[in-house]
């Protein structure tokens, strides 16, 4: 290492205070990265693209770029400073070794005034190295080109740090190879990368997010949004039916930074609210997202209040007054001053916050309402019907109470098989699509704990109907029947007969569709239970993989092609495939081990943590499209997939 690259830093090298090495990242990755799974994989690019976010987000560069390659590596590379290559003065090893190979816990790693670091972001790169087959850095960097290597999780300093050469540009450049002994999927999802990106983007207005997938094409999509949030609100609203503009107030006035974009739809009670912090979602909510939701339901009713629109002077309670309302709360908030709470540290607990949003908000939004009448007057309709139906509602669930009539009366479907055990948290509903695999699943059914509602066809798409015509339809009058807890905004998650509500369709287009339609009507008519992750698909088994000579009879159920492919050399010469095309195909002892026994089985879990694949998914699978409807369930179904049965291999295996 020259003199030269030693003397030419000014920051302070030893702001690291607390150094570890990174085995423990390989022994208990989940603490790291959350899981082990696809989920826990994409960790890996978020923990690197996060580092660039934040090079971008102080001012150094505008342009991060992602390239998924084919051999199964992924770079990510940014036009910011370059991470510091000098040697540090403690630890006597380059700043960039010692970032990349070292757990820098304790200290303050970094001095960016809004940094993206929070809950399990920020990291830093050292955990995507110790869970990485190759890691490959390279800087440029006062006018030098560096590069370094790691190897076996960070063990191995293949490449110590060296200057390749001379140049004019500046940045960081980092490629890497997830290590497949950790991982249960090495697959990189397109979807789930442009989605994070694209998100990004929208958050970042003037920086461009790139993306390349070179196992597919070499084309580059390119996310710019110069109008952020007000683009965003319109493209999760893309399928919906807007009764106004997108309404958009920012404020920097103040060391706390606000953004806040809404617009209320009309063929839609749910609402949507997205809220960030440093460009970090705050799945949880917290103190901004309170001050917003008491600021405008405050700044509604003095509207209406003072132009005499209420109806009996009666004001709307806070429900009324976000039904078909997507919002985007993004705030910037100096480090110093961010607080975290809740399960997953996904609330933002800054008290601060709370008033400068509500404060901020409640004057703007007041004096939208009074320059911008026809709007007021627009969403004070939505409202009024809201309250409307609200108070419907509640009567007649009094009505119903004084008539002593319980849910317990009401009528459920013959065709319904019922769980015995009336401890509702275990039971399981398998919704099954065709008579005769229900019949199927009737008899290879835990009596005690599961439950079979066969379907009869399609399910109605209850995207684009009202909610009169939805209740007409009896398959799904059915199932609200049989859940038991109600729908729409009277849906009451807690008194859902089952703890589990289990899809069970073929594995085919025609299955996926029926996934969705299902999917379709709880997402509209009964959130809660997705929100609380009680939505399941179940995953039946794609081959089985069996040799039957008499001597011995063996047999492997396989998944995907991959498995496929195992299972034909496990099971050797003379095997025999046998493809699945629908569940009518397995006798009941073969379905039950393969998709409704809970100890064997494979469930994928919904949830909807990912805000821009919700509305496209629907877009996409209720289209006429049957092609891209294919590639997209192909390209994540099993996505999230819970890996029961394969995660129990590994505890007991392997590791
Ligand atoms: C593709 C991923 O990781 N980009 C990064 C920087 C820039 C600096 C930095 C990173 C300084 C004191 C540690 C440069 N010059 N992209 C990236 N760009 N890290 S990571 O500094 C790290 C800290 O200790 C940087 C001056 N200050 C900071």
């Amino acid at each position: 290492m020259s003199e030269e690259i030693k003397n030419k830093h000014t920051y302070d090298e030893n702001d690291i205070v607390v150094l570890e090495g990174l085995e423990g990242v390989r022994v208990r990755p989940a603490m790291y990265i959350g899981s082990t799974n696809s989920t826990g994989l994409h960790h890996l690019v978020w923990e690197i693209v996060d580092n660039a976010v934040d090079e971008a987000l102080n001012g150094y560069g505008n342009k991060i770029s992602v390239c998924i390659h084919k051999d199964g590596s992924i770079t990510v590379s940014d036009e910011g400073r370059g991470i510091p290559c000098g040697i540090h003065k403690k630890e006597k090893i380059p700043t960039i070794q010692l970032i990349l190979s070292t757990l820098h816990s304790g200290g303050k790693f970094n001095d960016n005034a809004y940094s993206s670091s929070a809950g399990l972001h920020g990291v830093g790169s050292s955990v995507t190295n110790a869970l990485s087959e190759f890691f490959d850095a390279t800087v440029y960097r006062d006018g030098k080109i560096y590069n370094i290597r790691f190897e076996d999780g960070g063990r191995k300093l293949a490449k110590p740090l060296t200057i390749l050469g001379n140049t004019t540009k500046h940045g960081t450049v980092i490629t890497f190879k997830p290590d497949p002994r950790i991982f249960s999927t090495t697959d990189f999802k397109y979807d789930v990368i442009k989605n994070h990106l694209q998100e990004s983007a929208f958050l970042l207005q003037n920086v461009h997010f790139k993306l390349k997938d070179e196992r597919i094409s070499n084309e580059e999509v390119d996310f710019y949004y110069k109008d952020g949030l007000s683009e965003y609100i319109k493209n999760i609203n893309q399928n919906k039916k807007p009764i106004s503009d997108v309404v958009y107030f920012e404020d920097n006035s103040s060391d706390i930074k606000i953004k806040i974009a809404l617009q209320y739809c009309s063929d839609d009670y749910n609402e949507t609210i997205l809220s960030y912090v440093n460009n970090v979602r705050t799945r949880e909510g917290g103190t901004h997202e309170s001050g917003f939701k008491v600021a405008l339901t405050k700044a509604i009713n003095d509207y209406a209040e003072e132009n005499k629109l209420l109806k009996n002077k009666q004001r709307f309670e806070a429900n009324d007054v976000r039904q078909g309302l997507t919002s985007i709360i993004a705030l910037k908030i100096p480090e110093s001053r961010l607080e975290f709470e809740g399960q997953t540290k996904a609330k933002l607990g800054t008290q601060e916050a709370m008033s400068a949003v509500s404060n901020f908000f409640y004057t703007s939004f007041t004096h939208y309402l009074q320059e911008n009448k026809q709007f007021a007057v627009d969403i004070i309709t939505k409202c009024l019907e809201s309250q409307r139906e609200r108070i419907a509602a509640r009567k007649t669930k009094e009505e119903l109470r004084n008539s002593k009539k319980s849910k317990n009366d009401l009528p459920l479907s013959n065709k319904l098989c019922q769980a015995q055990s009336k401890d509702y948290k275990l039971n399981e509903l398998f919704i099954v699509e065709g008579d005769s695999a229900g019949g199927s699943a009737k008899l290879a059914r835990d009596h005690m704990y599961q439950a079979i509602l066969p379907l009869r066809g399609k399910p109605l798409n209850v995207d684009s109907i009202s909610t009169e015509k939805m209740l007409k339809n009896e398959e799904l009058g059915t199932l609200i029947n049989t859940i038991g807890a109600g729908y729409g905004q009277n849906f009451d998650v807690n008194s859902s007969r089952y703890g589990k509500i289990i899809i069970m369709t073929d594995a085919d287009t025609d299955g996926a569709h029926i996934q969705t339609l299902l999917l379709t009507f709880f997402y509209h008519y009964m959130r809660p239970l997705i929100m609380n992750g009680m939505v399941y698909v179940a995953v039946p088994p794609l081959y089985r993989v069996y040799k039957d000579d008499n001597k011995n009879k063996q047999q492997i159920y396989c998944w995907n092609n991959s498995e496929l492919a195992e299972a034909k050399k496990k099971i050797g010469a003379g095997y025999k495939v046998a493809r699945y095309k629908g569940l009518g195909e397995m006798n009941p002892d073969q379905l039950k081990s393969t998709t409704m026994n809970k100890k064997t089985r494979q469930l994928i879990r919904i949830s909807i943590e990912d805000p821009l694949s919700v509305e496209r998914r629907i877009s996409v699978l209720m289209g006429n499209d049957s092609n891209e409807r294919r590639k997209w369930v192909e390209e994540n179904v099993d996505f999230n997939k819970v890996d029961t049965f394969k995660d129990e291999v590994k505890l007991n295996g392997k590791k």
